[in-house]
């Protein structure tokens, strides 16, 4: 697989981290994945991957945890209950890249190894963060999966997960840059909005977009939760076939969506790969392999190694494209 370096300037916070401190002897290593909220099939999987990790890392038991609904509040309570139970590592999607700070920086400081991955902490709360692949393109890739449904014009949407979320937040940035190219001049962005990666709020924020905007031709749901929702809403307003959804989603929850026509297309990395690649990296960080540094390389067990920019930042590869030919095979595996 190849490593995409994504080229970003600050080194400042790679510094920022505690003394680290060995695992009890005899004990597991205990490293605690905190995910933006329990119950979504993509940090399911990322969990698959984790335990992946941990067995071929043997001595490693996971915290798999995270609150109920996508919020800092609810991941700074977690974070201050890990470091009371003195875990070894935390491997954090976050739900706010800043305001998780001052609590993984304490938690650095009392020896934790940070690294975020998926949604990142900003520089100075973590050692590293694992992106799934490189923003730019996730961004470019989404506008060209639309334009293509939307035949190269009209009015299109995103539905996003919630306002604070880094990782959205990154590519939703990106999508702007790529629709200001000649090449999509006839795209209309008409709106954004937030379903929270909350089913039902997800859904709510579907309808409203497609009763708000009659001309809407595409819906872009750069989040597993939200394209399902308006997957949904699409088909429950009759309008298969006139507004399109796309963006990033898993196989297992879309290949249905897919079929009924909502969607002809959308992407995704595989999230079993970045849950046991991120595990795989802070265990790099815990047992004193790997350093906070810009250009350094991290060992990523199966998938190779990956190299740390001046950010702290590391990429896995390319998003893949799912529609009617293999969403059913890869629905199998995530
Ligand atoms: C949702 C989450 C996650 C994101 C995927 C694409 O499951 O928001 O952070 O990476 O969508």
């Amino acid at each position: 697989m190849k490593h995409v370096l994504l080229v970003l300037a600050s080194v400042a916070a790679l510094a920022a981290c505690g003394e680290k401190k060995a695992p009890e002897a005899g004990g597991k290593t205990r490293i605690a994945m905190v995910v933006k909220s329990l119950g979504n099939g993509f940090f399911d999987a990322a969990h698959t991957g984790a335990e992946e990790a941990a067995r071929e890392l043997g001595g490693v038991e996971i915290i798999y945890t995270g609150p109920t609904t996508p919020s800092a509040e609810g991941q700074i309570e977690i974070i201050n209950s890990l470091i009371s139970q003195k875990v070894d590592a935390i491997v954090i999607s976050a739900n706010d890249p800043n305001a998780l700070v001052p609590i993984t920086k304490k938690a650095m400081q009392r020896g934790i190894s940070v690294i975020s991955f998926d949604s990142g902490v900003a520089a100075g709360g973590r050692q590293m963060q694992l992106n799934p692949s490189n923003a730019q393109l996730i961004g470019e890739k989404q506008i060209q999966m639309a334009a293509a449904a939307m035949q190269g014009a009209g009015e299109l949407a995103i539905l996003s997960a919630s306002a604070q979320a880094s990782n959205q937040n990154i590519w939703i940035g990106e999508m702007k840059k790529v629709l200001e190219q000649p090449a999509y001049a006839k795209l209309k962005l008409v709106a954004t909005v937030y379903g929270d990666d909350q089913s039902d709020k997800s859904y709510r924020e579907a309808i409203g977009l497609l009763r708000s905007h009659p001309g809407l031709k595409a819906i872009i749901a750069p989040t597993t939760v939200g394209i399902v929702a308006a997957s949904k809403a699409v088909a429950d307003e009759h309008l298969v076939g006139k507004v399109f959804v796309t963006g990033l989603g898993l196989p297992s929850e879309m290949a249905g969506h897919v079929k009924s026509g909502a969607v002809r297309e959308f992407a995704i990395w595989n999230p079993i790969d970045l849950g046991y690649a991120a595990t795989y990296a802070a265990h790099q960080f815990v047992t004193g392999k790997a350093k906070a540094q810009a250009g350094a390389t991290v060992a990523v067990g199966r998938l190779g190694q990956v190299t740390m920019d001046g950010n702290g930042e590391a990429a896995l590869g390319a998003p893949f494209t799912y529609n009617a030919s293999n969403v059913e095979q890869f629905a199998k595996i995530f």
